[in-house]
């Protein structure tokens, strides 16, 4: 049996809405942020020594990492299904993808929720236009240009087709979804970008991704 070890609002809800997607049978343990610092609580460092979600369990093994759980689960279970075959143009994208998601486009989000909280976190008031000054200045220098290169690099891409592995929906939109949703919340993703903005829409009336959202919670990357 599998198990999915969920955190609330967190990229687990990836691999739950994979899980809803391939009909598997599951079990879910869920695990709640703490409310100020944001972090997991200690006990998911039983299951990984990271102790970061999503974590999964099948028989003896125990799988970290997003992408690695999805393609895992996809390989092993999925009859074909939520990838082309390998060796195709459509595979070589959906690797790309699959890397580029965590590689690529979350570390800006990551720098800009960094930055946020830098400049609006509790602190001395005293101290406050130094720490609003120092996160300007990193987002104007940094952090603005390097989202907008991402946002509209993705955004051109899925010109090339609609999904972003090809003409199939796959387990790279799976993978994708999470730092568009960031990038929505935090770095202010809209309909200014068409056809990024009509992949969420798509994605959130998919009933598997709408029976995960119920089954471990709203995700929210914004936080
Ligand atoms: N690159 C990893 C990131 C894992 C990660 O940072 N997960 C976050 C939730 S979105 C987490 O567990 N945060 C709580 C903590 O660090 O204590 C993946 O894609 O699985």
């Amino acid at each position: 049996m599998i198990t999915l070890h969920h955190l609330n609002n967190s990229r687990s809800h990836r691999v739950l809405w994979l899980l809803e997607e391939l009909e598997l049978p599951y079990e879910m343990v869920t695990y709640q942020r703490d409310t100020k610092t944001m972090l997991a609580p200690p006990d998911l460092k039983a299951v990984h020594p990271l102790g970061k979600s999503p974590v999964i369990t099948d028989g003896g093994l125990v799988f970290a990492e997003s992408a690695a759980i999805l393609e895992y689960l996809q390989e092993e279970y999925g009859n074909g299904r939520l990838a082309p075959s390998a060796g195709t143009a459509e595979h070589r994208r959906l690797r790309y993808w699959m890397h580029y998601a965590e590689g690529s486009a979350m570390p800006p989000l990551l720098l800009r929720l960094v930055f946020d909280r830098v400049a609006n976190g509790p602190m001395p008031f005293f101290i406050r236009p130094v720490a609003r000054a120092i996160a300007k200045g990193a987002n104007r220098a940094f952090i603005g240009p390097q989202l907008e290169l991402h946002l509209n690099y993705m955004e051109q891409e899925l010109s090339k087709s609609e999904w972003f592995a090809g003409a199939d929906f796959s387990i790279a939109d799976i993978q994708m979804s999470f730092p568009l949703q960031a990038a929505q919340a935090r770095a202010g993703l809209n309909e200014s970008r068409p056809r990024l903005a009509a992949f969420l829409q798509r994605i959130q009336a998919r009933p598997a991704y709408q029976r995960a959202m119920e089954r471990g919670g709203p995700v929210m990357p914004g936080r």
